[in-house]
């Protein structure tokens, strides 16, 4: 690892400190996890001008709201998590440059529903590459859970969504690409198959080997021009990222992961990188969020070697 001397640009770094997404508590304690991991210490390193806004608030009175009723279906804290996406959004789009790069630390996936939103409202046309174990692809009238971190796609897409959610504009099936999927919902997988999303499961990692898969994901998204990486810590191997509520065995490697974030930064589109689901209860001595650092220097430009400095 080499520092740089050269300044890059600009990084704004969000925690959402939300556990409402689903039952288990502890990610909300992800943002403190990873900035405690060295999150500004290593992007500084490479140059970056790196400003840390603190954590959004997460209102405590959640567990007096916890059943909502959204469109005739039971949904968990929809109304608060609404909220707190919505006040995500507007925070970014106070604060962020066009050429400025986002990073959020979850919290749950639902924290993303805030992200992604500023994303799509960014110049030029945006696009998302999900990593994850999850398809996260259930509207409210299919989820096994009614727990909203696996409905956050189905969402942005504006299925099964009685009102608008956090942004009036809706992601495309065009506009997405998941990679690491390996456990879906029966009738999630059906619909994720219809959906025109591109999908590459765990089985296309191993077998097509993540370089080839991520390339194939860039050119399938070539007309973008604001990527957004939301990155759930599940999509890894549990030996790699025990720290997660939903592990999930079988899932991407170290050096996997890390090449994806490689090649996704040389490609240069980046703008945002969620990194959600970090549960340091659930952890080993912070491997989680030491984890996540790592995605994140990557991803911002962290190499073996820069042979262009020498
Ligand atoms: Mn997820």
């Amino acid at each position: 690892m080499t520092t740089r001397t050269h300044h890059p640009g600009r990084i704004h770094i969000y925690g959402v400190p939300m556990d409402l997404g689903q039952e288990k508590r502890g990610v909300d304690l992800g943002p403190i996890a990873i900035r405690y991991a060295g999150l500004t210490d290593r992007l500084t390193r490479q140059g970056w001008d790196v400003t840390d806004h603190g954590d959004m608030s997460v209102d405590a009175s959640r567990l007096m709201m916890r059943k909502v009723n959204f469109g005739g279906h039971t949904v968990y804290h929809s109304n608060a998590i609404i909220n707190i996406a919505r006040a995500l959004h507007h925070r970014i789009e106070e604060d962020v440059s066009p050429q400025d790069k986002v990073l959020m630390l979850g919290g749950d996936h639902s924290a993303s529903l805030g992200s992604v939103a500023s994303t799509l409202e960014r110049p030029g046309r945006a696009g998302v590459i999900w990593v994850d174990a999850h398809g996260d692809f259930n509207p409210p009238q299919t989820s096994p859970s009614a727990n909203v971190h696996g409905m956050v796609v189905a969402w942005l897409m504006g299925r099964g969504i009685p009102r608008p959610g956090v942004s009036e504009i809706h992601l495309q099936p065009d506009q997405m690409c998941m990679i690491a999927i390996r456990d879906l919902d029966p009738v999630e997988a059906v619909n994720l198959e219809a959906s025109g999303i591109c999908v590459a499961t765990i089985r296309d990692v191993e077998e097509r080997g993540i370089s080839v898969v991520v390339h194939d994901a860039l050119d399938r998204l070539g007309d973008i021009d604001s990527l957004h990486l939301s990155f759930d810590l599940d999509s890894l191997e549990p030996s790699v990222a025990p720290g997660v509520g939903t592990p999930v065995p079988g899932g991407l490697t170290q050096r996997e992961a890390l090449l994806l974030a490689e090649i996704l930064g040389d490609d240069g589109r980046v703008t945002t990188l969620d990194l959600v689901e970090v549960n340091p209860i659930l952890d080993e001595a912070n491997k989680t969020a030491k984890f996540a650092v790592d995605i994140a220097a990557s991803l911002m430009g962290e190499r073996i070697l820069h042979p262009e400095d020498v």
